[in-house]
């Protein structure tokens, strides 16, 4: 994306749009970085060429899935896909020997098998050689501003999600250590909104003016870039940044770091002068694994046509608690749904306009869900909800969130990471110089569509069933 800021707010650009696709070996799943990076230089070419000089750019991605790089600065293996089957066992492992309390209490982070900290537990325990030769451990942004600028170091909004890293800012090499994890392979931590260096790659020095161009670390998780563009008037709101994951929460000043909060599962993840109090929910992946098999039966999978589909099909066939762990990498999801279903003593779906509007209402109840544990935590009402991101744009799933919770719901931006990455650079470049700023400067950049509640008995009732099929869930997974 191009960002052009004239003092006073800012437009994107779209300059390239590739997709990032897994790869698959054998029963390992990898993220092809190097694909991503050359796209990535492509993208800025492009910038480059179409608007001339740029000041600035900066990276954001996903959170806890890292690289690790050799003495010689070479990437050693492609990085592990966070959904790769070996970290719930290894998650389960490091609950046994650390204890669930501890785990929260020493991070704030919610117990996740995605987190890096399974994740590297699970390469101890397989790849014990590739960690040997092993210098640096770079997560993903980070890894591309590497390859990009030469410079090693953690931006901290991303690093928080390992849930290695201390509720003060700084790496916890003591359970690291306790769980035989090698301290050595930490990087330095670098605030957000601070420039990391100039451009290294010999290629895009090439580019006019480029040798002025400046590498900066906006917040480099991309939910911590969302959450910087929600176009709040002030007021208590809660916000689901939503997009393959769903994620729920919201802002506090410092983290929450209490029984009723662990208890909840809730995590507290580093923002830029923040926090997040939030949970992940399993989100629109539910949808997207549902189309991937839909279209591989010849079946309708467009995204619009399902949604007029699930529009006319039969309200509250079904309802599920989507954060059943076995929906995390199931080979197929509508079967696994299904399955979910019988075990729930539920009518299954049986064409694909029943199984997206399921899902859909499913979301919006598990949101209400969380709304409610936010609110104990935090003793605050959120009147509203700000949804950002792609799923913004699900018009369905937006009236399903604001019936379920009986809440406005006010969408929008749906390039959410991107403006928040912007807003990071705005402030590292001095073009901005507060945070309140820049939130009046998002009121001022983004246009929003806002829903009213409706049918709150219809939902009240379906949240009942929700609970009980949740309850179901729990004893069966
Ligand atoms: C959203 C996100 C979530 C993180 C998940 C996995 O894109 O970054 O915040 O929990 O992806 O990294």
């Amino acid at each position: 994306m191009h960002a052009a800021f004239n003092g006073d707010s800012f437009g994107l650009q779209e300059v390239r749009r590739f997709h990032n696709h897994p790869l698959r070996i054998s029963n390992r799943l990898y993220w092809n970085v190097y694909s991503l990076l050359q796209e990535m230089k492509w993208g800025i070419e492009d910038a480059a060429r179409t608007y001339g000089a740029i000041a600035s750019f900066a990276t954001d991605s996903w959170a806890v899935d890292y690289g690790l790089v050799d003495t010689n600065g070479h990437l050693i293996d492609l990085p592990r896909h966070y959904r790769d089957p070996r970290n719930p066992s290894a998650m389960e492992e490091v609950i046994r020997r650390i204890g669930r309390g501890v785990l929260f209490q020493r991070t704030g982070i919610q117990l996740n098998p995605i987190n890096s900290l399974y994740q590297l537990y699970a390469m101890r325990q397989q790849d014990e050689n590739l960690l040997a030769i092993a210098e640096t451990l770079l997560l993903i942004p980070d890894l591309l501003n590497f390859f990009l600028c030469g410079e090693k170091a953690a931006e901290f909004t991303n690093a928080t999600t390992t849930q290695f890293l201390r509720p003060d800012g700084e790496w916890d090499t003591e359970l690291l250590t306790q769980l035989g994890l090698p301290i050595r392979l930490l990087p330095r931590i670098a605030q957000p909104a601070q420039v990391l260096g100039g451009v290294r790659d010999e290629e895009l020095r090439q580019l006019p003016s480029f040798t002025s161009t400046k590498v900066v670390h906006t917040a480099s998780h991309d939910t911590g870039a969302a959450v910087l563009s929600i176009p709040h008037g002030g007021a208590h709101y809660a916000y689901i940044s939503s997009g393959t994951w769903s994620l729920m929460g919201t802002v506090v000043n410092q983290p929450v770091i209490t029984e009723q909060a662990q208890r909840f599962n809730l995590t507290n993840e580093g923002g830029l002068g923040n926090y997040r109090l939030q949970k992940n929910i399993m989100g629109l992946w539910l949808v997207q694994e549902a189309q991937r098999i839909l279209k591989a039966l010849g079946e309708p999978y467009d995204i619009e046509l399902l949604l007029q589909l699930a529009r006319l099909a039969e309200p509250f066939l079904f309802v599920f608690n989507p954060d059943d762990t076995r929906l995390l990498q199931p080979l197929d999801m509508p079967a696994m749904i299904r399955r979910i279903c019988h075990e729930t003593g539920q009518k299954a779906p049986a064409d694909a306009g029943q199984l997206i509007r399921g899902i859909l209402e499913s979301l919006a109840l598990k949101y209400r869900q969380v709304l409610e544990e936010l609110e104990l935590v935090t003793g605050v009402r959120y009147d509203s909800i700000h949804v950002v991101g792609g799923g913004s744009q699900n018009q369905l799933l937006s009236q399903f969130t604001a019936n379920a919770t009986q809440r406005v719901v006010i969408t929008g931006p749906v390039e959410a990471s991107a403006m928040g990455n912007v807003v990071g650079q705005l402030l590292a470049l001095g073009e901005v110089s507060s945070v309140e700023q820049v939130t009046a400067l998002i009121r001022r950049s983004v246009q929003v569509v806002s829903y009213m509640p409706q049918d709150a008995e219809s939902w009240d009732a379906a949240y009942e069933r929700f609970q009980q099929a949740s309850r179901k869930q729990a004893e069966i997974s």
